[in-house]
Protein backbone atom coordinates (compact mmCIF):
# COMPACT_ATOMS: atom_id res chain seq x y z
CA UNK A 1 0.00 0.00 0.00
CA UNK A 2 2.80 2.17 0.59
CA UNK A 3 3.96 1.96 -2.68
CA UNK A 4 0.88 2.59 -4.85
CA UNK A 5 0.48 5.61 -2.13
CA UNK A 6 3.93 6.75 -2.65
CA UNK A 7 3.16 6.66 -6.75
CA UNK A 8 0.16 8.69 -6.33
CA UNK A 9 2.31 11.20 -4.34
CA UNK A 10 1.56 10.96 -0.56
CA UNK A 11 4.33 11.42 1.31
CA UNK A 12 2.98 9.75 5.07
CA UNK A 13 6.51 11.85 6.91
CA UNK A 14 4.60 15.25 5.76
CA UNK A 15 0.88 14.09 6.28
CA UNK A 16 1.60 13.19 9.61
CA UNK A 17 3.54 15.83 10.81
CA UNK A 18 0.64 18.14 9.56
CA UNK A 19 -2.78 16.01 10.80
CA UNK A 20 -1.53 14.03 13.49
CA UNK A 21 1.48 15.41 15.29
CA UNK A 22 -0.43 18.11 17.06
CA UNK A 23 -1.80 15.05 19.25
CA UNK A 24 0.03 11.59 18.98
CA UNK A 25 3.32 13.97 19.24
CA UNK A 26 6.21 14.26 16.35
CA UNK A 27 7.50 11.32 17.74
CA UNK A 28 4.85 9.40 17.03
CA UNK A 29 5.21 8.28 21.14
CA UNK A 30 1.69 10.23 21.96
CA UNK A 31 0.83 13.17 23.46
CA UNK A 32 -2.93 14.27 23.81
CA UNK A 33 -3.71 11.31 21.41
CA UNK A 34 -2.37 7.29 22.06
CA UNK A 35 1.10 6.81 21.23
CA UNK A 36 0.86 5.67 17.52
CA UNK A 37 3.43 2.97 16.96
CA UNK A 38 3.08 -0.99 16.46
CA UNK A 39 3.43 -2.11 20.24
CA UNK A 40 0.18 0.28 20.55
CA UNK A 41 -1.76 -0.38 17.90
CA UNK A 42 -1.52 -3.80 18.55
CA UNK A 43 -4.15 -5.56 16.30
CA UNK A 44 -5.61 -2.83 14.68
CA UNK A 45 -3.87 -2.15 11.17
CA UNK A 46 -4.73 -2.21 7.92
CA UNK A 47 -7.58 -1.50 6.66
CA UNK A 48 -9.21 -1.25 10.52
CA UNK A 49 -6.56 1.69 10.79
CA UNK A 50 -7.42 3.06 7.55
CA UNK A 51 -11.02 3.17 8.94
CA UNK A 52 -10.56 4.61 11.89
CA UNK A 53 -8.19 7.78 10.15
CA UNK A 54 -11.26 8.20 7.69
CA UNK A 55 -14.09 7.96 10.27
CA UNK A 56 -12.16 8.89 13.51
CA UNK A 57 -13.00 7.35 16.21
CA UNK A 58 -16.43 7.38 18.68
CA UNK A 59 -15.84 8.69 22.22
CA UNK A 60 -12.57 9.72 21.48
CA UNK A 61 -10.93 13.54 20.19
CA UNK A 62 -10.25 11.11 17.23
CA UNK A 63 -11.37 13.52 13.93
CA UNK A 64 -12.98 12.29 10.85
CA UNK A 65 -10.09 13.04 8.00
CA UNK A 66 -12.09 11.40 4.84
CA UNK A 67 -13.04 14.78 3.68
CA UNK A 68 -9.28 16.62 3.87
CA UNK A 69 -7.45 13.40 2.59
CA UNK A 70 -7.41 11.19 -0.09
CA UNK A 71 -7.82 7.14 -0.17
CA UNK A 72 -4.14 7.06 -0.85
CA UNK A 73 -2.94 9.60 2.08
CA UNK A 74 -5.32 7.92 4.28
CA UNK A 75 -3.21 4.21 3.45
CA UNK A 76 -0.30 5.40 3.11
CA UNK A 77 -0.94 7.15 6.72
CA UNK A 78 -2.23 3.83 7.67
CA UNK A 79 1.23 1.90 6.42
CA UNK A 80 3.39 4.25 8.28
CA UNK A 81 2.08 4.49 12.07
CA UNK A 82 1.96 0.92 11.48
CA UNK A 83 5.89 0.61 11.11
CA UNK A 84 8.03 0.19 14.26
CA UNK A 85 10.32 3.44 15.15
CA UNK A 86 13.29 3.38 13.81
CA UNK A 87 15.26 3.58 16.84
CA UNK A 88 14.01 2.21 20.71
CA UNK A 89 13.46 5.91 22.41
CA UNK A 90 15.09 6.23 25.59
CA UNK A 91 12.57 7.25 28.83
CA UNK A 92 14.76 7.97 31.47
CA UNK A 93 13.77 8.66 35.20
CA UNK A 94 14.13 12.73 34.18
CA UNK A 95 11.62 11.80 31.09
CA UNK A 96 9.59 9.68 33.20
CA UNK A 97 9.76 12.41 36.35
CA UNK A 98 8.75 14.61 33.75
CA UNK A 99 5.29 13.68 32.64
CA UNK A 100 4.44 13.09 36.44
CA UNK A 101 1.29 15.51 36.96
CA UNK A 102 -0.28 15.66 40.91
CA UNK A 103 -3.23 17.36 41.04
CA UNK A 104 -3.44 20.49 42.68
CA UNK A 105 -7.30 20.30 43.81
CA UNK A 106 -6.48 16.93 45.28
CA UNK A 107 -7.99 16.96 48.83
CA UNK A 108 -7.49 13.99 51.06
CA UNK A 109 -10.70 12.98 53.19
CA UNK A 110 -9.80 11.38 56.35
CA UNK A 111 -12.25 9.30 56.20
CA UNK A 112 -14.76 8.01 53.02
CA UNK A 113 -16.59 10.00 51.74
CA UNK A 114 -19.54 7.70 51.34
CA UNK A 115 -21.03 5.86 53.90
CA UNK A 116 -21.07 2.37 51.92
CA UNK A 117 -18.35 -0.65 52.85
CA UNK A 118 -15.39 0.17 51.39
CA UNK A 119 -13.92 -3.44 51.64
CA UNK A 120 -16.72 -4.18 49.27
CA UNK A 121 -16.18 -1.55 46.46
CA UNK A 122 -15.88 -2.50 43.07
CA UNK A 123 -14.02 -1.11 40.18
CA UNK A 124 -15.46 -1.41 36.88
CA UNK A 125 -13.40 -0.44 34.10
CA UNK A 126 -15.44 1.04 30.98
CA UNK A 127 -12.98 0.73 27.63
CA UNK A 128 -15.97 2.27 25.39
CA UNK A 129 -15.17 5.65 26.74
CA UNK A 130 -11.95 5.18 29.05
CA UNK A 131 -13.31 5.74 32.73
CA UNK A 132 -13.84 3.14 35.27
CA UNK A 133 -17.32 3.71 37.85
CA UNK A 134 -16.71 2.98 41.41
CA UNK A 135 -19.67 0.64 42.41
CA UNK A 136 -20.82 0.23 46.11
CA UNK A 137 -20.76 -3.38 46.48
CA UNK A 138 -24.25 -3.63 48.21
CA UNK A 139 -26.60 -1.24 46.37
CA UNK A 140 -24.92 -1.05 43.58
CA UNK A 141 -24.93 2.61 42.92
CA UNK A 142 -22.24 4.60 41.15
CA UNK A 143 -20.15 6.42 43.64
CA UNK A 144 -18.00 7.83 40.95
CA UNK A 145 -16.98 7.37 37.73
CA UNK A 146 -13.63 9.13 36.70
CA UNK A 147 -11.98 9.65 33.50
CA UNK A 148 -8.62 7.39 32.91
CA UNK A 149 -5.93 7.43 30.67
CA UNK A 150 -6.62 6.01 27.19
CA UNK A 151 -6.80 2.22 26.74
CA UNK A 152 -6.57 0.89 30.24
CA UNK A 153 -5.27 -2.75 30.29
CA UNK A 154 -4.91 -5.70 33.10
CA UNK A 155 -6.31 -5.25 36.80
CA UNK A 156 -5.63 -1.84 38.60
CA UNK A 157 -3.73 -2.65 41.99
CA UNK A 158 -4.68 -1.86 45.41
CA UNK A 159 -2.96 -0.71 48.40
CA UNK A 160 -3.07 -2.88 51.46
CA UNK A 161 -5.57 -1.60 52.71
CA UNK A 162 -8.01 -0.72 50.04
CA UNK A 163 -7.61 2.83 49.94
CA UNK A 164 -5.74 3.57 47.16
CA UNK A 165 -5.71 2.19 43.55
CA UNK A 166 -3.20 2.70 40.77
CA UNK A 167 -4.36 2.06 36.90
CA UNK A 168 -2.43 1.83 33.75
CA UNK A 169 -2.71 1.96 30.10
CA UNK A 170 -1.13 0.65 27.38
CA UNK A 171 0.59 3.71 26.80
CA UNK A 172 2.29 3.27 30.28
CA UNK A 173 0.54 6.12 31.86
CA UNK A 174 -0.20 4.93 35.81
CA UNK A 175 -2.84 6.72 37.07
CA UNK A 176 -3.65 7.40 41.21
CA UNK A 177 -7.05 7.44 42.73
CA UNK A 178 -8.05 7.68 46.45
CA UNK A 179 -11.17 5.55 46.76
CA UNK A 180 -11.93 7.27 49.90
CA UNK A 181 -11.90 10.45 48.41
CA UNK A 182 -13.57 9.56 45.41
CA UNK A 183 -10.78 11.87 43.71
CA UNK A 184 -7.83 11.34 41.22
CA UNK A 185 -4.20 12.15 42.95
CA UNK A 186 -2.31 12.47 39.57
CA UNK A 187 -0.82 10.34 37.04
CA UNK A 188 2.79 9.79 35.38
CA UNK A 189 3.83 8.01 32.51
CA UNK A 190 6.24 5.08 33.82
CA UNK A 191 6.47 3.40 30.43
CA UNK A 192 6.03 3.93 26.65
CA UNK A 193 4.47 0.49 26.01
CA UNK A 194 3.25 -1.49 29.17
CA UNK A 195 2.02 -5.22 30.24
CA UNK A 196 0.73 -4.50 33.47
CA UNK A 197 1.53 -3.21 37.09
CA UNK A 198 1.99 -5.00 40.50
CA UNK A 199 1.82 -3.29 44.10
CA UNK A 200 4.50 -4.41 46.51
CA UNK A 201 3.34 -6.42 49.86
CA UNK A 202 4.15 -3.23 51.73
CA UNK A 203 2.62 -0.99 49.39
CA UNK A 204 5.02 1.17 49.19
CA UNK A 205 6.33 0.61 45.89
CA UNK A 206 4.65 -0.25 42.04
CA UNK A 207 6.51 -1.73 39.74
CA UNK A 208 5.67 -1.19 35.79
CA UNK A 209 6.33 -3.98 33.24
CA UNK A 210 7.26 -2.35 29.75
CA UNK A 211 7.50 -3.66 26.55
CA UNK A 212 8.96 -0.70 25.14
CA UNK A 213 11.75 0.82 26.40
CA UNK A 214 13.22 -2.77 27.74
CA UNK A 215 12.39 -1.86 31.17
CA UNK A 216 10.97 -2.51 34.94
CA UNK A 217 9.60 0.79 36.64
CA UNK A 218 9.80 0.95 39.73
CA UNK A 219 7.41 3.88 41.17
CA UNK A 220 7.18 5.40 44.70
CA UNK A 221 3.26 4.68 45.33
CA UNK A 222 3.01 7.72 47.71
CA UNK A 223 3.90 10.49 45.33
CA UNK A 224 4.46 8.53 41.70
CA UNK A 225 8.27 9.37 41.72
CA UNK A 226 10.57 6.85 39.84
CA UNK A 227 12.70 5.01 42.78
CA UNK A 228 14.12 2.89 40.44
CA UNK A 229 14.17 2.42 36.16
CA UNK A 230 15.89 -1.33 36.05
CA UNK A 231 17.15 -2.51 32.25
CA UNK A 232 15.94 -5.72 31.36
CA UNK A 233 18.71 -7.69 29.78
CA UNK A 234 18.99 -11.13 30.13
CA UNK A 235 22.65 -12.91 31.42
CA UNK A 236 23.72 -12.87 27.63
CA UNK A 237 23.22 -9.64 27.25
CA UNK A 238 20.60 -9.61 24.76
CA UNK A 239 17.78 -6.89 25.80
CA UNK A 240 13.94 -8.11 26.57
CA UNK A 241 10.40 -7.34 27.20
CA UNK A 242 8.62 -7.62 30.39
CA UNK A 243 5.77 -10.63 29.62
CA UNK A 244 4.22 -9.72 33.16
CA UNK A 245 5.07 -8.90 36.99
CA UNK A 246 3.19 -10.02 39.84
CA UNK A 247 3.47 -9.46 43.54
CA UNK A 248 4.92 -12.65 45.96
CA UNK A 249 3.46 -11.18 48.99
CA UNK A 250 5.04 -14.34 51.24
CA UNK A 251 7.99 -14.08 49.70
CA UNK A 252 7.95 -9.97 49.83
CA UNK A 253 9.45 -9.80 46.12
CA UNK A 254 8.06 -9.01 42.41
CA UNK A 255 8.27 -11.73 40.24
CA UNK A 256 8.39 -11.17 36.71
CA UNK A 257 8.63 -13.84 33.32
CA UNK A 258 10.78 -11.98 30.57
CA UNK A 259 9.23 -11.89 27.02
CA UNK A 260 12.48 -12.73 24.49
CA UNK A 261 14.66 -14.54 27.10
CA UNK A 262 14.85 -17.78 28.80
CA UNK A 263 14.24 -16.41 32.72
CA UNK A 264 12.05 -15.46 35.50
CA UNK A 265 13.08 -12.21 37.88
CA UNK A 266 11.97 -12.02 41.05
CA UNK A 267 13.43 -8.57 42.60
CA UNK A 268 13.06 -8.19 46.54
CA UNK A 269 10.76 -5.95 47.76
CA UNK A 270 12.13 -5.65 51.43
CA UNK A 271 15.49 -5.14 52.14
CA UNK A 272 15.52 -8.08 54.70
CA UNK A 273 13.57 -10.47 52.86
CA UNK A 274 13.59 -10.65 49.44
CA UNK A 275 14.24 -13.73 47.01
CA UNK A 276 17.06 -15.07 49.03
CA UNK A 277 15.44 -16.58 51.75
CA UNK A 278 13.94 -20.14 52.19
CA UNK A 279 15.75 -22.90 50.75
CA UNK A 280 17.46 -20.42 47.82
CA UNK A 281 21.03 -22.01 49.29
CA UNK A 282 20.15 -25.77 47.75
CA UNK A 283 19.62 -24.54 44.25
CA UNK A 284 22.53 -25.54 42.63
CA UNK A 285 20.73 -25.50 39.30
CA UNK A 286 21.14 -23.31 36.49
CA UNK A 287 21.73 -19.67 37.20
CA UNK A 288 23.19 -20.50 40.31
CA UNK A 289 26.96 -18.49 39.38
CA UNK A 290 24.58 -15.20 39.00
CA UNK A 291 22.04 -15.69 41.65
CA UNK A 292 25.44 -16.08 43.63
CA UNK A 293 26.82 -13.10 42.97
CA UNK A 294 23.39 -11.40 43.78
CA UNK A 295 22.35 -8.28 44.54
CA UNK A 296 21.19 -7.28 47.96
CA UNK A 297 18.88 -4.92 49.64
CA UNK A 298 15.78 -3.88 48.40
CA UNK A 299 15.02 -4.45 44.54
CA UNK A 300 18.28 -7.04 44.73
CA UNK A 301 17.43 -8.97 41.69
CA UNK A 302 17.53 -12.67 41.13
CA UNK A 303 17.59 -14.40 37.86
CA UNK A 304 16.38 -17.45 37.39
CA UNK A 305 16.62 -19.49 34.15
CA UNK A 306 14.14 -21.59 32.31
CA UNK A 307 13.98 -23.44 29.21
CA UNK A 308 12.22 -20.88 26.85
CA UNK A 309 10.81 -17.36 27.53
CA UNK A 310 7.71 -17.68 29.68
CA UNK A 311 4.41 -15.51 28.77
CA UNK A 312 1.52 -14.98 31.18
CA UNK A 313 1.78 -17.07 34.42
CA UNK A 314 0.07 -17.56 37.76
CA UNK A 315 0.98 -18.65 41.50
CA UNK A 316 -0.09 -21.55 43.74
CA UNK A 317 -1.56 -19.83 46.68
CA UNK A 318 1.51 -20.78 48.24
CA UNK A 319 3.89 -18.64 46.12
CA UNK A 320 6.23 -21.26 45.63
CA UNK A 321 5.67 -21.94 42.30
CA UNK A 322 4.69 -20.06 39.35
CA UNK A 323 2.48 -21.70 36.34
CA UNK A 324 3.59 -20.21 33.04
CA UNK A 325 3.07 -21.15 29.61
CA UNK A 326 5.60 -20.91 26.57
CA UNK A 327 5.26 -18.20 23.75
CA UNK A 328 4.09 -20.89 21.56
CA UNK A 329 1.18 -21.70 23.84
CA UNK A 330 1.30 -25.38 23.26
CA UNK A 331 2.53 -26.41 27.14
CA UNK A 332 2.92 -25.12 30.60
CA UNK A 333 5.70 -24.94 33.24
CA UNK A 334 5.86 -25.29 36.82
CA UNK A 335 9.07 -23.23 38.14
CA UNK A 336 9.72 -23.72 41.95
CA UNK A 337 10.54 -20.32 43.16
CA UNK A 338 12.14 -22.22 45.90
CA UNK A 339 14.67 -24.40 44.38
CA UNK A 340 14.85 -21.72 41.39
CA UNK A 341 14.22 -24.00 38.32
CA UNK A 342 11.90 -25.58 36.12
CA UNK A 343 10.12 -28.97 37.68
CA UNK A 344 7.31 -30.28 35.69
CA UNK A 345 5.18 -29.74 32.07
CA UNK A 346 1.94 -29.83 31.62
CA UNK A 347 0.49 -30.84 28.46
CA UNK A 348 -2.04 -27.81 27.52
CA UNK A 349 -2.27 -27.42 24.07
CA UNK A 350 -4.70 -24.62 22.55
CA UNK A 351 -2.29 -21.59 24.16
CA UNK A 352 -3.64 -21.64 28.08
CA UNK A 353 -4.25 -18.62 29.45
CA UNK A 354 -2.61 -18.75 32.65
CA UNK A 355 -2.95 -15.33 33.88
CA UNK A 356 -6.26 -16.08 33.95
CA UNK A 357 -5.80 -18.98 35.78
CA UNK A 358 -7.67 -19.68 39.06
CA UNK A 359 -7.70 -22.45 42.10
CA UNK A 360 -10.02 -24.32 44.58
CA UNK A 361 -10.45 -26.85 47.18
CA UNK A 362 -11.62 -29.73 45.21
CA UNK A 363 -12.30 -33.06 47.48
CA UNK A 364 -8.90 -32.18 49.73
CA UNK A 365 -6.71 -31.21 47.37
CA UNK A 366 -6.06 -28.14 45.73
CA UNK A 367 -6.88 -27.76 41.70
CA UNK A 368 -6.25 -25.25 39.11
CA UNK A 369 -8.06 -24.43 35.86
CA UNK A 370 -7.03 -22.41 32.84
CA UNK A 371 -9.30 -21.40 29.66
CA UNK A 372 -7.54 -21.52 26.30
CA UNK A 373 -7.34 -18.58 23.90
CA UNK A 374 -7.24 -21.43 20.68
CA UNK A 375 -9.56 -23.92 21.97
CA UNK A 376 -13.14 -24.46 23.71
CA UNK A 377 -12.06 -25.99 26.62
CA UNK A 378 -10.85 -25.55 30.28
CA UNK A 379 -8.00 -27.88 31.67
CA UNK A 380 -7.82 -28.58 35.49
CA UNK A 381 -4.86 -29.59 37.34
CA UNK A 382 -3.76 -31.23 40.01
CA UNK A 383 -1.92 -28.98 41.46
CA UNK A 384 -0.03 -31.53 43.80
CA UNK A 385 1.30 -34.01 40.80
CA UNK A 386 0.53 -31.48 38.29
CA UNK A 387 -1.51 -33.72 36.20
CA UNK A 388 -4.53 -32.87 34.60
CA UNK A 389 -7.75 -33.98 35.92
CA UNK A 390 -9.71 -33.46 33.20
CA UNK A 391 -10.94 -31.00 30.33
CA UNK A 392 -13.99 -29.46 30.64
CA UNK A 393 -15.49 -28.80 27.00
CA UNK A 394 -16.91 -25.54 26.32
CA UNK A 395 -18.88 -23.58 23.86
CA UNK A 396 -15.76 -22.02 22.45
CA UNK A 397 -11.91 -20.77 23.80
CA UNK A 398 -12.62 -18.39 26.60
CA UNK A 399 -10.89 -15.09 28.48
CA UNK A 400 -11.31 -15.05 31.61
CA UNK A 401 -11.95 -17.25 34.49
CA UNK A 402 -13.36 -16.27 38.01
CA UNK A 403 -14.69 -18.03 41.46
CA UNK A 404 -15.27 -17.36 44.95
CA UNK A 405 -14.37 -18.78 48.06
CA UNK A 406 -18.15 -18.86 49.35
CA UNK A 407 -18.97 -20.02 45.96
CA UNK A 408 -19.79 -23.82 44.86
CA UNK A 409 -19.30 -22.87 41.07
CA UNK A 410 -16.38 -21.76 38.40
CA UNK A 411 -17.65 -18.81 36.07
CA UNK A 412 -16.00 -18.97 32.25
CA UNK A 413 -16.80 -17.02 29.65
CA UNK A 414 -16.44 -17.74 25.90
CA UNK A 415 -14.91 -14.88 24.42
CA UNK A 416 -14.26 -15.74 20.43
CA UNK A 417 -16.69 -17.54 17.91
CA UNK A 418 -19.93 -17.28 17.34
CA UNK A 419 -21.05 -18.33 21.16
CA UNK A 420 -19.19 -15.46 22.74
CA UNK A 421 -22.49 -14.15 23.96
CA UNK A 422 -22.74 -17.69 26.45
CA UNK A 423 -20.88 -18.22 30.39
CA UNK A 424 -20.84 -21.11 31.80
CA UNK A 425 -21.26 -21.94 35.37
CA UNK A 426 -19.39 -25.17 36.21
CA UNK A 427 -19.87 -27.06 39.46
CA UNK A 428 -16.37 -26.97 41.42
CA UNK A 429 -16.57 -30.23 42.44
CA UNK A 430 -18.28 -32.44 39.76
CA UNK A 431 -16.60 -30.23 37.32
CA UNK A 432 -20.00 -30.51 35.37
CA UNK A 433 -21.06 -27.13 33.74
CA UNK A 434 -24.82 -26.77 35.68
CA UNK A 435 -25.94 -23.93 33.62
CA UNK A 436 -24.67 -21.35 30.67
CA UNK A 437 -25.80 -18.18 30.56
CA UNK A 438 -26.65 -16.02 27.40
CA UNK A 439 -28.33 -13.03 29.03
CA UNK A 440 -27.69 -10.79 25.59
CA UNK A 441 -28.09 -12.59 22.19
CA UNK A 442 -25.26 -11.71 20.29
CA UNK A 443 -23.46 -9.40 21.97
CA UNK A 444 -20.06 -10.95 23.89
CA UNK A 445 -20.33 -11.95 27.69
CA UNK A 446 -16.94 -11.82 29.55
CA UNK A 447 -15.31 -11.56 32.68
CA UNK A 448 -16.34 -11.97 35.86
CA UNK A 449 -16.13 -10.39 39.84
CA UNK A 450 -17.80 -11.45 42.47
CA UNK A 451 -19.15 -8.98 45.82
CA UNK A 452 -16.99 -9.63 48.88
CA UNK A 453 -19.27 -11.88 50.38
CA UNK A 454 -19.33 -14.57 47.47
CA UNK A 455 -22.93 -13.56 46.77
CA UNK A 456 -23.43 -11.74 43.69
CA UNK A 457 -21.30 -12.29 40.64
CA UNK A 458 -20.92 -9.65 38.00
CA UNK A 459 -20.65 -10.22 34.78
CA UNK A 460 -20.08 -7.69 31.64
CA UNK A 461 -21.61 -7.29 28.50
CA UNK A 462 -18.48 -6.15 26.89
CA UNK A 463 -20.11 -3.61 23.83
CA UNK A 464 -20.07 0.37 23.64
CA UNK A 465 -23.83 0.15 24.83
CA UNK A 466 -23.22 -2.19 27.38
CA UNK A 467 -24.23 -3.27 30.80
CA UNK A 468 -23.09 -5.29 33.71
CA UNK A 469 -25.47 -7.66 35.43
CA UNK A 470 -25.53 -8.49 38.88
CA UNK A 471 -26.27 -12.14 39.61
CA UNK A 472 -27.62 -14.12 42.47
CA UNK A 473 -24.33 -16.38 42.83
CA UNK A 474 -26.36 -19.06 44.18
CA UNK A 475 -29.67 -19.00 42.12
CA UNK A 476 -27.70 -17.55 38.92
CA UNK A 477 -31.19 -15.40 38.60
CA UNK A 478 -30.64 -11.93 37.01
CA UNK A 479 -30.79 -9.34 39.75
CA UNK A 480 -29.79 -5.93 38.22
CA UNK A 481 -28.63 -4.62 35.07
CA UNK A 482 -25.92 -1.26 35.39
CA UNK A 483 -25.59 0.57 31.69
CA UNK A 484 -21.72 0.93 31.13
CA UNK A 485 -19.53 1.63 27.95
CA UNK A 486 -18.21 -1.24 27.43
CA UNK A 487 -17.38 -2.53 30.89
CA UNK A 488 -14.34 -5.08 30.63
CA UNK A 489 -12.62 -5.95 34.08
CA UNK A 490 -14.32 -5.71 37.66
CA UNK A 491 -12.31 -5.40 40.91
CA UNK A 492 -13.44 -5.57 44.29
CA UNK A 493 -11.34 -4.16 47.26
CA UNK A 494 -11.71 -7.01 49.58
CA UNK A 495 -11.48 -10.03 46.87
CA UNK A 496 -7.98 -8.16 45.50
CA UNK A 497 -6.16 -6.99 48.83
CA UNK A 498 -7.13 -10.20 50.32
CA UNK A 499 -6.23 -12.30 47.26
CA UNK A 500 -8.86 -14.11 47.70
CA UNK A 501 -8.30 -17.84 45.77
CA UNK A 502 -11.27 -17.27 43.12
CA UNK A 503 -9.57 -14.26 41.52
CA UNK A 504 -6.12 -14.40 38.95
CA UNK A 505 -3.88 -11.91 40.93
FE1 LIG B 1 -5.10 -8.75 28.67
C1 LIG B 1 -5.08 -8.85 32.10
C2 LIG B 1 -1.87 -9.82 28.62
C3 LIG B 1 -5.24 -8.99 25.28
C4 LIG B 1 -8.27 -7.50 28.72
N1 LIG B 1 -3.75 -9.26 30.09
C5 LIG B 1 -3.92 -9.15 31.45
C6 LIG B 1 -2.68 -9.41 32.10
C7 LIG B 1 -1.74 -9.66 31.13
C8 LIG B 1 -2.43 -9.58 29.85
C9 LIG B 1 -0.27 -9.96 31.32
C10 LIG B 1 -2.47 -9.42 33.61
C11 LIG B 1 -2.43 -8.02 34.07
C12 LIG B 1 -2.78 -7.83 35.52
O1 LIG B 1 -3.94 -7.96 35.88
O2 LIG B 1 -1.89 -7.48 36.29
N2 LIG B 1 -3.81 -9.34 27.20
C13 LIG B 1 -2.57 -9.80 27.42
C14 LIG B 1 -1.99 -10.27 26.18
O3 LIG B 1 -0.83 -10.71 26.02
C15 LIG B 1 -3.02 -10.16 25.14
C16 LIG B 1 -3.48 -11.58 24.74
C17 LIG B 1 -2.53 -9.49 23.85
C18 LIG B 1 -2.39 -8.00 23.96
O4 LIG B 1 -3.03 -7.32 23.16
O5 LIG B 1 -1.71 -7.52 24.84
C19 LIG B 1 -4.12 -9.44 25.90
N3 LIG B 1 -6.50 -8.30 27.26
C20 LIG B 1 -6.34 -8.46 25.94
C21 LIG B 1 -7.52 -8.03 25.20
O6 LIG B 1 -7.67 -8.01 23.95
C22 LIG B 1 -8.54 -7.68 26.20
C23 LIG B 1 -9.66 -8.71 26.13
C24 LIG B 1 -9.16 -6.29 25.95
C25 LIG B 1 -8.29 -5.13 26.34
O7 LIG B 1 -8.72 -4.40 27.23
O8 LIG B 1 -7.21 -5.00 25.78
C26 LIG B 1 -7.75 -7.81 27.49
N4 LIG B 1 -6.43 -8.29 30.13
C27 LIG B 1 -7.69 -7.79 29.94
C28 LIG B 1 -8.33 -7.59 31.24
C29 LIG B 1 -7.41 -8.01 32.21
C30 LIG B 1 -6.23 -8.42 31.48
C31 LIG B 1 -9.75 -7.07 31.46
C32 LIG B 1 -7.60 -8.05 33.72
C33 LIG B 1 -8.24 -9.32 34.10
C34 LIG B 1 -8.46 -9.48 35.57
O9 LIG B 1 -9.55 -9.90 35.93
O10 LIG B 1 -7.57 -9.21 36.37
Amino acid sequence: MLASAADAGSDPVALYSEHCSACHAETRLGGTGPALIPEALGRIKGEALEEIIANGRIATQMPAFAEDLTAEDIAALAAYIAEPLAETPSWTVHEVDATRDLKTDYISAKKPVFSADPMNITLVVETGDHHVSVLDGDTFEVLDRFATPFAVHGGPKFTPDGRYVFIMSRDGWVQKYDIWSLAEIGRVRAGLNSRNIAMSHDGKWLAVANYLPNTLTILATDDLSVARIIDVVGREGNPSRVSAVYQAPDRKSFVLALKDVPEVWEIATDPGAGPYHEGFVHSFEKGMEESLAAEEGLFARRRIMVDAPIDDFFFSPDYQNLIGTNREGDKGVVVNLIVGREIAELPLPGMPHLGSGISWMRDGRRVMATPHLREGMLSVIDMKDWSVIDTIRTDGPGFFLRSHQNSPYVWADVFFGPNKDKMHVIDKETLQIVKTLNPAPGKTVAHVEFTRDGSKALVSIWEDDGAVIVYDAVTLEELKRLPMRKPSGKYNVSNKIHFEEGTSH
